[in-house]
């Protein structure tokens, strides 16, 4: 009988930055030690989310009080916290802009580092009490040249962005990453707390056959957006119609769309100018990864990563997917013009 081959050289998150951080002579090793935080953020969120409803973290309104009296913070604010934290104490962040924080944090100069992040340390929180995936969402900006670290630091094209990722919280966590040199999936082993490479060099179909929007906003879409989902729904003889899967937690949705293909969308509508997501920790980060895995990601009318925010919760639409979908709709848009 075959021996079952036993791997004895996994390839870890931290081996494949290290590699990474090979390829560039220049490196100070900052950005891996900066990535180090990020994936302690992670497992540590994973842990809380995977306990969350035994240990009855789920949905807690402020007011709360534990056994020992402490006022109980939601889930999200927990891992607000452990972000928070963990990137501090790096040393090597100067900004943090956080989803639950109404303003930029500035780190203290003696912990100050050259890294700014961006993110969503729960996005899709909302759905926890429903067991649906959920996810922390981060996208990293160096500061500029000269710069000490202020808001301006992140004011900034996604384009300008040197890291994006998210880890998605369901019956395992999955890292999702780009330093700019495409993406990388990884799993983690709970065994020995590492993220293991299982999906390297993810590529995006080029075109899928599955549309993903909350028809709920149809009512309030534009005429090119009603056009362009009636063309998936009631395509021309002979051709199938698209497949509907909206999750409404974004990190699910993207997830699928990069591996399966198809589109992801939230628009602007009547109800909402600029859409629902936001520009800088959520459609940033997401349009980073899939035009690294050889998709598009467009507000309608243009690229996302070309948009500079005004202010750091700034909402922008977004259509992001395989490269013929998007096509599709930038040509519905350009007719509007
Ligand atoms: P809607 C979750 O609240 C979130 O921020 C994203 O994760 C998700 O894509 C979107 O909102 C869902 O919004 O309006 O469809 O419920």
């Amino acid at each position: 009988m075959s021996e079952e081959k036993v791997t004895t050289d996994i390839i870890t998150l931290t081996r494949h930055v290290l590699d990474e951080q090979r390829r560039h002579k220049e490196a100070s090793g900052d950005l891996t030690l900066l990535l180090n935080a990020v994936q302690l953020g992670c497992k540590f969120v994973a842990t809380n989310v995977r306990k969350a409803r035994l240990l009855n973290l789920v949905g807690l309104a402020g007011g709360a009080v534990n056994i020992s009296g402490d006022e109980q913070k939601k889930l999200d604010v927990i891992s607000n916290e452990i972000f928070i934290n963990a990137l501090r104490s790096s040393g090597k962040v100067a900004v943090m802009v956080s989803e639950e924080d109404d303003e930029a944090i500035i780190v203290e100069d003696e912990m100050k580092g050259k890294y700014c992040v961006v993110f969503d340390p729960l996005d899709g929180s909302s759905n926890i009490d429903a067991g649906v995936n959920v996810g922390t969402i981060f996208g990293i900006y160096k500061i500029k040249d000269g710069s000490n670290g202020t808001i301006s630091d992140v004011l900034r094209p996604g384009r300008e962005m040197v890291v994006a990722g998210y880890c998605m919280y369901g019956s395992s966590a999955n890292m999702v990453i780009s330093v700019g040199n495409g993406v990388d999936g990884y799993t983690l082993d709970n065994a020995i707390g590492e993220f293991i490479l299982t999906h390297p060099n993810i590529k995006i179909p080029t075109r899928g056959k599955i549309y993903s929007v909350n028809e709920g906003n149809a009512k309030y879409w534009d005429e090119s957006c009603t056009e362009y989902f009636n063309s998936l729904k009631f395509p021309p003889e002979g051709k199938n119609p698209y497949s509907a899967r909206y999750i409404g937690s974004m990190v699910a949705d993207v997830h699928r769309t990069l591996l399966y293909g198809g589109i992801f969308a939230y628009p602007a509508d009547k109800k909402s100018k600029n859409g629902k997501l936001r520009m800088l920790y959520e459609c940033f980060p997401m349009a980073f990864l899939t035009e690294q895995a050889g998709g598009r990601a467009i507000t309608g009318k243009e690229r996302v990563l070309d948009i500079t925010p005004q202010k750091i919760h700034d909402r922008c639409p977004i259509f992001l997917g395989s490269k013929d979908d998007v096509e599709d709709i930038e040509n519905i848009y350009k007719k509007q013009c």
